[in-house]
């Protein structure tokens, strides 16, 4: 924890090279104060008409929520108009949104899950935001689809915010994961926890059980290594699943730990989204020493080739990922 009291717009722009020309920097200030705005309204579910749904089906054919409405809302309407970007895609939306004639475009290109752990909103329970930020490829055009499908290792900048017991945005641009805490009295975003690194030993792993059965033998064969019951070289872990990404990657970033959302056999690809969840989380994995993988490699190297493509996903402690990744590969060989 740091002692020093340093807000997220004094941080951000302390780090910011000096040829900087302030775009990306204004699009991190546009981001954390959309971060300000959906967490005060999740603050207040309980106690206005916000919860329940919608009724709207989204393009990943699940209901939502009016609080994913209202986030997705409000993170295009505070970035669609400043002529910091060029495109963006959010998991709400079946097409990528392009930046209105009207305005003028900037060079950087938004992905992002406005709301994310969609299931947990009635029930009280933390849920989050995903981004990531990219260059866009071509000066010349006005975001194209192109632009948007970049392999994760592209990323210039990622970040989530949780809203939990307290809001914590958690940002990376390539120089170390840094948390600022939201004090709700002043309103500001509060440097809380300066270069984050994954702790080791890791303390928690994190799946779903009740899916078990769908998995393939190497992907419970290292369940059960996870659990201790291969009688082998396994760190002791306690389990922990909220259900919503963004929290549980949050407690195994502070804790160590493993976050598996696995391929199924009917479903090879799993649930977890490439270009809103798994690659923003991957970058930031990555800045804090850990790794993130499809199973079969590195989650920073897949290219996507459609805007809602689904990836299976182990993130965490490096040493555990990397344990994923050879239980699954002695798998696909027969071993
Ligand atoms: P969402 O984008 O509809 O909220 O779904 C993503 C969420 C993740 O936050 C979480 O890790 C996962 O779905 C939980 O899924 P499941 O209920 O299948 O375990
Ligand atoms: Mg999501």
């Amino acid at each position: 924890m740091s002692s020093k009291v340093e807000t997220i717009e004094r941080f951000i722009l302390d780090s910011q090279p000096d040829y900087a020309r302030g775009e990306f920097t204004n699009l991190l200030y546009d981001i954390a104060l959309a971060a300000k705005i959906i967490s005060h309204k999740t603050n207040r579910a309980g106690l206005t008409d916000i919860l329940g749904e919608v009724g709207a089906v989204n393009v990943q054919g699940e209901n939502q929520q009016k609080l994913d409405v209202y986030a997705d809302d409000v993170i295009f309407r505070m970035c669609d108009h400043t002529g910091r970007l060029c495109a963006m895609a959010s998991e709400e939306k079946e097409e990528m949104i392009a930046i209105p004639e009207q305005f003028k475009k900037g060079s950087y290109i938004l992905v992002y899950d406005p709301l994310d752990g969609s299931s947990n909103i009635d029930v009280n329970v933390s849920i989050g935001t995903v981004f990531g930020i990219y260059r866009c490829r071509d000066w010349e055009h006005r975001g194209r689809l192109e632009d948007i499908l970049q392999a994760p290792r592209r990323l210039v900048g990622a970040g989530y915010v949780l809203y939990g017991a307290s809001t914590i945005l958690v940002y990376s641009t390539g120089n170390g994961v840094h948390g600022f805490t939201l004090n709700p009295e002043l309103g500001e975003f509060l440097l809380s926890h300066e270069y984050m690194r994954f702790p080791e030993p890791p303390t928690y792993y994190s799946v779903n059980h009740a899916y078990f059965e769908r998995w393939a033998p190497e992907t419970q064969e290292f369940l059960r290594w996870l659990q201790g019951r291969r009688g082998d070289d396994a760190p002791k872990l306690s389990s922990r699943y909220i259900g919503s990404l963004v929290a549980d990657f949050h407690r195994n970033l502070l804790r160590g730990g493993i976050f598996c959302y696995p391929g199924e056999l009917d479903k090879p690809n799993g649930k977890i989204r490439l270009l809103y969840e798994a690659g923003p989380l991957a970058f930031l994995a990555e800045q804090a020493g850990g790794y993130a993988s499809t199973g079969t490699g590195s989650i920073l190297d897949v290219e996507p080739t459609e805007l809602h493509q689904r990836t299976p996903f182990f993130v965490g402690n490096r040493s555990l990922v990397y344990k994923a990744e050879s239980f699954i590969q002695a798998g696909k060989q027969g071993g």
